[in-house]
């Protein structure tokens, strides 16, 4: 090859790599994997429409900006609240992806950070409709219940105390047939 045509491809490639760098600066990450955040609120950032938000923070709220209260009745005022059902697409990048069938949770053990919003989007892999829920009667608000292939999203917050806490399908029967799990925090 020439030098001058030596020069015209290193002109060329840098160039892409220019182009690369202003469109990851100013667009973000999430162009690349293709996937929302969510969207923001006066109280936070709402991982999908009808789930709590997370606050600057980083601690679900109410949307009256009160910190979720976690063992009260599921979908009472001041519990965490889950989403309309939404399109897999739309599960958002800081959700941690769980599929549930009459085969069980999958993955069925997760980590996260003590004291922190967690987001999980759970997905149902079969034609049964199913319920995610703790064992621990402090998570007892955080419930998601998802029917036939339809996928939902429920941020709450850890719990502050590191451990082991465990969930479970609340369908009567689906525990006992290997629908359960655990959340290990740290
Ligand atoms: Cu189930």
């Amino acid at each position: 090859m020439e030098p001058q045509n030596n020069n015209t491809l290193w002109w060329a490639l840098g160039g892409v790599a220019v182009a690369a760098v202003v469109v990851y600066l100013f667009l973000g990450t999430d162009i690349f994997k293709g996937r929302p955040t969510g969207v923001e609120t006066p109280e936070g950032l709402v991982a999908a429409t009808g789930t709590s938000p997370i606050s600057a923070a980083g601690i679900v709220v109410t949307t009256g900006g009160a910190p979720v209260v976690q063992n009260v009745e599921p979908g009472t005022e001041g519990a965490p609240q889950q989403s309309i059902p939404i399109s897999e697409d739309d599960i958002p990048v800081q959700a941690i992806p769980l599929r549930v069938s009459a085969a069980g949770f999958s993955p069925s053990t997760f980590t996260v950070d003590a004291g922190r919003a967690v987001t999980l989007a759970l997905t149902v892999d079969d034609d049964e409709s199913h319920l995610f829920v703790f064992e621990d009667p402090s998570l007892s608000a955080v419930v998601s219940g998802v029917g036939p292939g339809m996928t939902r999203i429920i941020s709450f917050n850890a719990p502050s105390t590191p451990g082991s806490y465990a969930f479970r399908c609340g369908v009567p029967g689906h525990a006992a047939r290997g629908e359960t799990g655990v959340m290990i925090v740290e």
